[in-house]
């Protein structure tokens, strides 16, 4: 099931078993685009048809009551409940660290120059639905919006045939404190929030994953309205030293597998022993997983385990992958971080396991994936709000360097330009 690769002489295998270049489909592209430009042309209507096509329910309303929302959070599991606000609790300290502050300073002359961090006033949190419905994402999401100060958040998520939500869904939003849910999904949804209809508000920003529809809206609407980055499917990356724990890293492994048929789990290390351990205990216990297929077809189709000669050159291969989680089953990992540069998270040792950053441990879960953790970054605080310039110039000042400005204008041929500030010139 895990082939063992030798870097650097199986280096082109391993690039073409890892090899994640998303397929382009015109089909897809085709729907989303009609789908697009009804919403925008027809609003409410055409999210009714659509919802009515895709869900199979004609919505008399498209908003879930705050009854409903109540009611799934009253009817949850009190245990459940209550670790949903500790990871909460957790996730809104981390990402409160990540609030930048606005800055001004001033210059000779008496000019004060500074940069204004305001929050956007509205955001779209994309929930899927099916078997992807993670109250997780719900607590990733709207944590950082909050911190941001978003004054309207509102959340969407697929109903059922039935017209109902997943009730852990709304738990989730309850502890989050989002009272605005709708029951809409796919591209119609982010539709509707990207151009406004009559009864559903423009937002400023759409986040959160979604399925092909899902995302290919996302980026026909990015430049209308500000999103998050394109989620592909889950990875992770573990580097291994002799010492590490094979059953640890197999369900690690295994963790990010389950995800999804397309997700990818690689093993690197310089040590042959926990390789041939690795392989074999995964062979082994694939099939006593639950989700034992998907498992086992993500690490055929996806996986895989690399043995290099050093430490140094493990590092090497895991920069090369970018991979979106990097655990570091090794003796003294903060050693080797240096020399590690793109990932789009870290799990520091063996009891840093992904599922605690999955869950819990309060860095944002929505990471670079498909290798782009080279230029992109977590979901967090910043991508939330947007900066404005601040130019407070002085009567002095443009005394000084106003023929300079004027001047420049002059050589690029603006006339009226130059003059705004001679008009001004001949006033000192
Ligand atoms: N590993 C997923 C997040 C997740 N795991 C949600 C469990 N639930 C993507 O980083
Ligand atoms: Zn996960």
């Amino acid at each position: 099931m895990l082939t063992i690769y030798t870097f650097p002489q199986d280096e082109a295998a391993l690039k073409e078993q890892l090899n994640r270049t998303v397929s382009f489909d015109p089909e897809a592209q085709k729907t989303v685009d009609e789908i697009l430009h009804r919403v925008r042309t027809e609003g409410d209507k055409a999210i009714l048809d659509y919802t009515e096509r895709f869900q199979g329910v004609r919505l008399e309303s498209m908003m879930v009551p705050q009854e409903e929302i109540d009611a799934a959070y009253a009817e949850s599991d009190p245990e459940f409940i209550s670790i949903l606000e500790e990871a909460y609790a957790n996730i809104t300290a981390f990402h409160r660290n990540e609030a930048e502050k606005s800055f001004f300073y001033e210059q000779k002359g008496g000019v004060i120059l500074g940069q204004r961090v305001t929050p956007m006033e509205k955001a779209l949190l994309y929930v899927p639905g099916g078997k992807a419905a993670y109250p997780s994402s719900v607590l990733m999401n709207a944590a950082p919006a909050q911190v941001a100060g978003v004054d309207e958040i509102y959340m969407t998520t697929p109903c059922d045939a039935e017209g109902k939500v997943n009730p852990h869904i709304l738990a989730a939003a309850k502890v989050a404190g989002i009272t605005s849910v709708y029951r809409l999904g796919g591209a119609q949804a982010v539709a509707a929030f990207a151009y406004g209809t009559a009864s559903i508000p423009k937002v400023d920003i759409v986040t959160g994953p979604g399925n092909k529809y899902v995302a290919l809206a996302k980026k026909q609407v990015f430049g209308h309205v500000s999103i998050d980055s394109i989620a592909g499917p889950s990875e992770v990356v573990v580097i291994a030293d002799e010492k590490a724990d094979p059953e640890f890293i197999v369900m690690d492994m295994f963790a990010q597998a389950e995800h999804d048929p397309d997700a990818s789990a690689v093993l690197i290390t310089p040590s042959a022993a926990v390789a041939k351990a690795v392989q074999e205990a995964a062979a082994r216990l694939a099939s006593t997983m639950l989700r034992g297929e998907v498992i086992t077809k993500a690490l055929t189709d996806n996986g895989g385990i690399v043995v290099t000669n050093s430490m140094q050159e493990a590092c090497k291969v895991s920069d090369m992958i970018a991979p979106e989680h990097l655990e570091l089953h090794v003796e003294n990992p903060w050693e080797i971080l240096p020399d590690l540069r793109h990932a789009g998270a870290i799990f520091m040792g063996p009891w840093s396991c992904e599922t605690v950053g999955d869950y819990f441990a309060g860095p944002n879960h929505t990471l670079p994936t498909n290798g782009t953790a080279r230029f992109f970054s977590p979901l967090s605080v910043r991508d939330f709000v947007k900066h404005t310039s601040i130019i407070a110039w002085s009567k002095g000042e443009l005394g000084r360097a106003g023929e300079k400005i004027a001047r420049f204008a002059d050589h690029e041929g603006l006339q009226a330009h130059a003059e705004a500030v001679r008009v001004r010139l001949k006033k000192l």
